[in-house]
């Protein structure tokens, strides 16, 4: 199972997948990615995750070698021939084989290819008594740099916060912008709880709009939760009720210690517990179904 790979819409054998050397994709983390999930045969948010793709290869002026429906169609396929249930998908554009300049103009021919594999569950113990964080000193990309919504292949900004929170001895690590606000983690969206309300950073401040972000807004909100999108300092995060991260992976995962202070009573609260019942229900229902074609 997750043995093939669908490059450029044809299935290869794992160990055959090879990408040439002179993709600009390798050379320069030129292309654009995105981390899909299915659940019990259904694809979470399809739409949502093909729509953010085409997107990001818009703003890097990368024109995907199929259009959005039919990429959505190879993904379908790549699951079903692999025969997964539960699966982590990653769908990958690169800008495709070139010289060794950085000139994107000589690379006519973009590449992709999907990976449809078992999803690595994280341990229990992440959910039930909750994760330990640190924020690091890397800053996230600013927005002038490198918009942060754009899923580009070149994750070295959070690569390089991701050791900085492994050296501290956490498994995620919050990454925050230039003047100090809290933005998000490495692969993961934050949220905290503040009287019953769950309050996110704002997009526009420089974060991903994740997916799990915007379901755990909209569920929230259908389940009489409140909901502010609003900036927040270290000082809001460690005086929190309640804080969790989101993420195609993770899903939901409660925090209860920011670079050694407790958050609350410093174990998983309740706001986080009803979130995390209300996402698990719904992602049980919704979704593209692989095999009901
Ligand atoms: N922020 C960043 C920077 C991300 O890369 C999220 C938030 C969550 O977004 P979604 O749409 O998944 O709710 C991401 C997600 C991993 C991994 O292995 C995660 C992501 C990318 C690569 C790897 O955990 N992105």
């Amino acid at each position: 199972m997750g043995n093939w790979i669908n490059l450029n819409g044809k299935f290869v054998k794992r160990e055959e997948a090879k990408i040439s050397v002179f993709d600009h994709g390798l050379l320069y983390g030129d292309g654009v990615f995105e981390g899909l999930r299915s659940y019990n045969g259904r694809i979470f948010k399809l739409e949502e995750h093909l729509f953010r793709l085409y997107r990001s290869a818009h703003f890097i002026m990368l024109e995907p070698p199929i259009s959005k429906e039919e990429m959505g169609e190879e993904i379908i396929k790549t699951v079903r021939k692999n025969q997964l249930r539960d699966a982590y998908i990653r769908v990958v554009i690169t800008r495709g084989e070139g010289d060794l300049g950085l000139d994107p103009e000589k690379c006519p021919h973009p590449n992709y290819f999907i990976i449809a594999d078992r999803i690595q569950l994280y341990p229990k113990d992440f959910y039930e008594k909750g994760l330990e964080v640190v924020t690091v000193s890397i800053r996230r990309n600013p927005l002038y740099s490198l918009d942060p919504q754009v899923k580009s292949l070149n994750y070295l900004n959070n690569i390089l916060a991701k050791i900085e929170g492994r050296i501290a001895g956490c498994v995620e690590a919050i990454m925050l912008n230039q003047e100090g606000w809290v933005l998000e983690c490495t692969g993961d969206n934050i949220f905290i709880v503040e009287d019953g309300v769950l309050i996110t950073p704002p997009t526009y401040i420089g974060v991903l709009e994740g997916i799990t972000r915007n379901t755990v807004i909209e569920l929230a909100k259908k389940n009489n939760i409140e909901v502010k999108e609003e900036i927040f300092s270290c000082y809001r995060l460690y005086n929190a009720d309640e804080c969790f991260l989101t993420g195609t992976a993770a899903e939901i995962v409660p925090v209860v210690k920011v670079d050694g202070r407790r958050i609350g009573t410093g174990s998983p609260g309740p706001i986080t517990g009803r979130i995390r019942e209300i996402f698990r229900e719904y992602v049980s229902k919704e979704g593209t179904p692989v095999y009901e074609k």
